[in-house]
């Protein structure tokens, strides 16, 4: 049955990767699954066609048959649960790496996105300047906890999973902001990620769609 997802027209981010089509992407490539991309606007999104998929008129969605899925968390997690590579066959293993997954979108992509909104949407208000140094403590928490965690290992707990495939999605947005770089072993653990060709493949998937036109001349 063919799978199609929704993705930017054209990311914001000019090919980054960072738009949250690229996680589901890289778990379809994971999995061996091919895949269609519808792409679409900011309009279509919140167009009545689009929110009868997704009720927040945002993308990724995934239509396989009759089934429709939003939330790149239930996205992922149906994918590993329905096919092989994503999470280990052990009952407890695969509990602790569907932990890992909620971990990742629970814990610690809320500061992360805090950081985004104060940054880029909140960057003109009078309190911008107090609430920035303020939301960078609270992910530096966290990814200290994170990091003590991850200790030497490759992966957060054992053989790659679901669970290192969105942590690594999540730690990935904070590449920017030079935070990511003050943790050494939390940026080796995201390039260990970036290094897996299905994730190269995802990422010149989404490469293709948005990359910035090349200047003339
Ligand atoms: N919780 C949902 C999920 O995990 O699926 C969140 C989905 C979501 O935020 N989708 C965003 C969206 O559709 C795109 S990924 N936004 C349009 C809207 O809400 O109107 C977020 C994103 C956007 C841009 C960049 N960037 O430019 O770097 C990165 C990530």
């Amino acid at each position: 049955m063919t799978i199609t997802i929704t993705a930017f027209e054209r990311s914001p981010d000019g090919g980054k990767g960072l738009a949250r089509d690229t996680r589901v992407r890289w778990a379809l490539e994971e999995v061996g699954q091919a895949y269609e991309v519808r792409l679409v606007s900011f309009r279509a999104m919140k167009e009545p066609a689009h929110l009868r998929m997704h009720p927040f008129g945002q993308i990724p969605t995934y239509e396989e048959g009759d089934l429709v899925l939003f939330e790149t968390g239930a996205i992922v997690l149906y994918l590993a649960q329905t096919r092989a590579g994503l999470l280990p066959d052990d009952a407890n293993a695969r509990a602790r790496a569907i932990t890992w997954m909620f971990a990742a979108l629970n814990t610690v992509e809320p500061p992360i996105l805090d950081l985004v909104i104060v940054k880029f949407q909140e960057g003109d208000k009078p309190w911008a300047k107090e609430r920035l140094p303020l939301v960078a403590e609270r992910i530096r928490d966290r990814l200290v906890q994170l990091s003590a965690r991850l200790g030497d290992a490759e992966w957060l707990d054992g053989a790659f999973s679901a669970g290192d495939l969105m942590m690594v999605s999540v730690l990935l947005r904070l590449r920017p902001s030079g935070i990511l770089d003050e943790f050494p072993s939390l940026a080796a653990y995201v390039a260990r990620g970036e290094a897996r060709p299905a994730y190269q493949r995802a990422f010149a998937a989404q490469w293709a769609v948005n990359a910035a036109e090349p200047q003339a001349g």
